[in-house]
C-alpha cells in the first residue's frame, strides 16, 4: 500500500482496502440501472476533479439537496476524496429552511435538484457560495455530469487525518435554529466497522435501501456499511410496498425506521414465505414498539434488529446479531463505544438500574457543532462524555432500554421535529396568541405533530388557513397533522406551558 494511502485517515480509503472487482454492482436502482465499483471510483474521481475545477478546496462544504440517486452518493464519495465537507439537505426543505443553513455553512459549491436551480441559485449566490451546479436522478441530467464527463477520472485522493471533517449534518435545536454536526473520517470509519463486524455484512449482501440519503440512517449506517464490506445495495426512491415486495427477493438486509415495519405489516404479502431468504432486519431512529416486533417476528420468523444512534454521536447500541435481541430495548453498546446512565442534573453515575441521561463515548462521537462552541460544551462531560438528551436504563444483562427523552423532540416517520420551530412559524401568523406542539401517539408515523393554538377574540382562522400558511415555511414531515384552538394553554406555576398535560388530554386524537 502506497505510503499515501497508509498515512491518510481518509475514509475513502477504508472503502479501497476492501473493494470488489470494478464489474461488481454496487448500486442497482428499482428501474434497474446497475453502477458498478468501477464507476464508483472512476465518477467520484471525475467529481472530484470537477469540484478541484470549481474551486473546491480542502475544508470547504459542498451543500447538497437532489433527489435520491446513486451519483448523489457519489458526490459523498467525491467529496470524501477532495477532502471536502458534504452537506446534504433534506430535499423536502424550504426556501426559507434552506437560507438558514447556506448562511450557516457558507458552501464553496451547491448542487441543486434541476427543477429548484431557478428558485434556490440567486440565494446561493446571494449567501456567497462560488459555484451552483445541476444532478437530476438518471446519472446524466444536470450540470455537473456534463462536467464530470469531460473530467479525467483519475483522482489523487488529499491526505486527511482522522479528525478532519468529512460531513456537517444538520440537526434542529431544541431551542429553534438547526445545529450542524461536525462528523469526522474517523467518527465514520470506525462506526462503519464496528456496525459491519455487528452485524456480519460481508460482499455477498444486498442492502434494500428505501431511506432518504440526507440523513445519518441512509447515508452512513446504510452506504457505510455497504462500502466497508464490498457489498452492493438496491436503492429505492422511498418506501413503496409493492416495490419493496418486487425487489426483495434479489436482497439479503434491509434497514428502516419504524414506519417501514409497521407498513409492511398491514400487507398481506408479507409472510414467511416473501422474507425466508432474508438475513437481516434493522430498524432504529425512533422507537420500535415491543407489539411491532413480536408482529413481525410471528408474521416472518425473523427477530428486527433494533439499533440506536444520533446524528451526533452515528451508533450507540445495537441488538445482539447472535443471541436475544429484546423487544423494547436497543441493545448492548457497541465495540469501543462507553455507554453510562447519569443524574441529568449533576452528571453523577446511578447505580445499575436506575433510569437517568444517556451518555456515550467513543470514536464515534462527533467533534461538536460547526461554528457553536458554547453549545458544544453543553453538551459534554469534564470527562469527554456525550450527553444524549435520551432518559434510558440500562439492565443486569447490559441491554440499554430509552424510556424517555429529557429534550423536546418529537420524531415522525424517524424525522425528528422540534416543536420549537413550529411553534415560532405558527406564533408568527397573525391572529395566533401563542401555541404549543406536542407529539402524540400515532400508528403509521409513531408520533403525530400537533399543535395547540391560542387565538386573538374575534381572529377567524381556521385550521386549513394555518396550514396553508405553515406549508410555505416547513418542510411536509414538520406539518401538524392536526391543529386544535383552546382558550389558553395549562401553565405551572412558573407560567410554563405544560406539555405533558395537552399530551395527557389529547392522547388519543389519533387512535
Ligand atoms: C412524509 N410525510 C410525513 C413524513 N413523511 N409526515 C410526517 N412524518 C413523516 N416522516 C408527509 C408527506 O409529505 C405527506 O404529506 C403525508 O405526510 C403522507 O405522506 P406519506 O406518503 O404517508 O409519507 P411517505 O412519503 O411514505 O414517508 C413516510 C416515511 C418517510 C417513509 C416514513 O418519512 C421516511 O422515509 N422516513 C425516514 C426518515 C429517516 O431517514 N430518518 C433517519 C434520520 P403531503 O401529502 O401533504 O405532502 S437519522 C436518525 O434519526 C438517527 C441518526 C438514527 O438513529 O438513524
Ligand atoms: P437524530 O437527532 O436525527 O440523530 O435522531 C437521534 C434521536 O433519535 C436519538 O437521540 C433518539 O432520541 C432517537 N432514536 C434513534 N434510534 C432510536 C431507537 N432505536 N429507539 C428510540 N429512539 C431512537
Amino acid at each position: 500500500m502506497e505510503l499515501g494511502v497508509a498515512m491518510s485517515g481518509n475514509l475513502f480509503s477504508q472503502f479501497l482496502q476492501v473493494m470488489p472487482g470494478a464489474d461488481r454492482p454496487f448500486i442497482r436502482t428499482s428501474s434497474g440501472r446497475t453502477v458498478t465499483y468501477g464507476d464508483v471510483v472512476a465518477v467520484s474521481g471525475r467529481m472530484a476533479n470537477v469540484f478541484v475545477q470549481l474551486g473546491v478546496v480542502p475544508g470547504d462544504r459542498v451543500a447538497v439537496q437532489v433527489e435520491k440517486s446513486p451519483e448523489a452518493l457519489l458526490i459523498y464519495l467525491a467529496c470524501l476524496r477532495a477532502g471536502a465537507i458534504y452537506l446534504p439537505l433534506n430535499s423536502a426543505y424550504t426556501l426559507s429552511e434552506l437560507e438558514y443553513f447556506v448562511g450557516d455553512a457558507e458552501p464553496r459549491l451547491f448542487i441543486s435538484a434541476p427543477e429548484k436551480a431557478e428558485l434556490l441559485r440567486p440565494m446561493t449566490e446571494r449567501l456567497g457560495a462560488a459555484a451552483f451546479e445541476t444532478l437530476g436522478t438518471d446519472g446524466e441530467t444536470g450540470s455537473l455530469m456534463e462536467k464530470a464527463a469531460k473530467a479525467p477520472s483519475d483522482f489523487i485522493d488529499v491526505a486527511v487525518k482522522q479528525t478532519d471533517l468529512a460531513a456537517i449534518l444538520y440537526t434542529s435545536g431544541t431551542t429553534g435554529r438547526s445545529k450542524g454536526a461536525m462528523l469526522s473520517h474517523g467518527n465514520l470509519g470506525s462506526n462503519a466497522v464496528a456496525l459491519r463486524d455487528t452485524w456480519r455484512f460481508t460482499s455477498k449482501d444486498v442492502l434494500l435501501h428505501a431511506l432518504p440519503i440526507f440523513h445519518t440512517h441512509g447515508l452512513f449506517v446504510a452506504s457505510n456499511v455497504v462500502l466497508s464490506s464490498g457489498a452492493s445495495m438496491i436503492f429505492l426512491p422511498k418506501l413503496d410496498p409493492d416495490e419493496m415486495f418486487r425487489l426483495m427477493p434479489d436482497a439479503t438486509t434491509m434497514m428502516g425506521v419504524p414506519t417501514f415495519y409497521v407498513r409492511l405489516l398491514q400487507d398481506k404479502r408479507l409472510n414467511r414465505d416473501t422474507t425466508r431468504h432474508m438475513r437481516l432486519f434493522i430498524s432504529g431512529s425512533a422507537p420500535l414498539l415491543a407489539d411491532t416486533h413480536r408482529e413481525w417476528a410471528e408474521r416472518t420468523g425473523h427477530a428486527i434488529l433494533e439499533r440506536y444512534g444520533m446524528t451526533e454521536t452515528n451508533m450507540n447500541t445495537s441488538n445482539p446479531y447472535d443471541g436475544a435481541r429484546i423487544p423494547g430495548s436497543v441493545g448492548l453498546p457497541l465495540p469501543g463505544v462507553s455507554v453510562r446512565i447519569t443524574d441529568p442534573e449533576t452528571g453523577v453515575a446511578l447505580p445499575a438500574g436506575d433510569i437517568g441521561m444517556i451518555e456515550v463515548k467513543g470514536p464515534n462521537v462527533f467533534s461538536g457543532y460547526w461554528r457553536m462552541p458554547e453549545k458544544t460544551k453543553a453538551e459534554f462531560r469534564a470527562d469527554g462524555f456525550f450527553i444524549t438528551g435520551d432518559l434510558g436504563q440500562i439492565d443486569p444483562r447490559g441491554y440499554v432500554s430509552i424510556v424517555g427523552r429529557g429534550k423536546d423532540l418529537i420524531i415522525s416517520g424517524g424525522y425528528n421535529v422540534y416543536p420549537k420551530e413550529v411553534e415560532t412559524e405558527i406564533d408568527a401568523i397573525p391572529g395566533v396568541i401563542e401555541s404549543a406542539v406536542i407529539g402524540l401517539a400515532h400508528r403509521d408515523f409513531g408520533e403525530g405533530v400537533t399543535a395547540v393554538v391560542v387565538l386573538k377574540k374575534g381572529a377567524a382562522l381556521t385550521e386549513a388557513d394555518i396550514m396553508a400558511l405553515l406549508r410555505e415555511k416547513l418542510a411536509n414531515y414538520k406539518l401538524p397533522k392536526r391543529i386544535l384552538f383552546v382558550e389558553d394553554l395549562p401553565r405551572n406555576t412558573m407560567s410554563k406551558v405544560q406539555k405533558n398535560i395537552l399530551r395527557e388530554t389529547y392522547q388519543h386524537l389519533y387512535a
